[in-house]
């Protein structure tokens, strides 16, 4: 009973250790968070966003909110009544649950004009591109981006079934080494 319970535990814990280590938190906009004065295009263009990643949007409630819009030109346009979801809680969470680009604004009157948006594109087999990794070139040459970013996803993908891998063999080891 309290072998089998031990068992339970230590696989929910080896699984819960192993999904924190692989997917990231992004605070949008780092320490100054989801405000105003933040320079999201060059926050954003500093991370690499991975199926699974979180976001979360830190800011007063109150003062700011978190709208998602459906597609580049709503974002362009800062077309807010376009929005697909719209959050206000101040420490806001928003999963990365597959490849390709996701728009978000303020929702506050004039500030997505002013330019409180950001444009996250999450990595995968079929993103089309990537926010440039290397931050040297500014030409904005994002050509091969595509290619680096499968072969990291890729290889971000085998990490991750092998880290599961590793800890399921870890958690029967120990299961073996208990009861035989
Ligand atoms: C973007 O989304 C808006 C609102 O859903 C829609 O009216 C518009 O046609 C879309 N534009 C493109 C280019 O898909
Ligand atoms: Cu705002």
């Amino acid at each position: 009973m309290g072998l089998k319970n031990t068992i339970l535990l230590s696989l929910f814990f080896v699984a819960l250790v192993a999904k924190k280590g692989l997917a990231a938190q992004h605070v949008v906009g780092g320490s100054q968070g989801w405000e105003e004065s933040t320079d999201f295009n060059s926050w954003a263009s500093a991370q690499k966003f991975k199926v699974g990643d979180q976001l979360v949007f830190k800011y007063t409630s109150g003062l700011h909110s978190v709208v998602e819009l459906p597609n580049e030109s709503a974002f362009k346009n800062c077309d807010l009544g376009s929005a697909l979801d719209s959050k206000k809680g101040g420490n806001d969470v928003v999963k990365l649950n597959k490849a390709g680009t996701r728009y978000f604004a303020c929702g506050t009157l004039g500030h997505c004009d002013q330019g409180m948006k950001v444009k996250i594109t999450t990595a995968g087999s079929t993103a089309a591109s990537s926010p440039a990794s290397s931050s040297s070139n500014d030409d904005g040459s994002s050509s091969d981006a595509s290619t680096t970013t499968s072969t990291t996803s890729a290889a971000s993908a085998n990490f991750n079934s092998f880290a599961l891998f590793f800890a399921m063999t870890a958690v029967w080891a120990l299961v073996l080494v208990y009861v035989f």
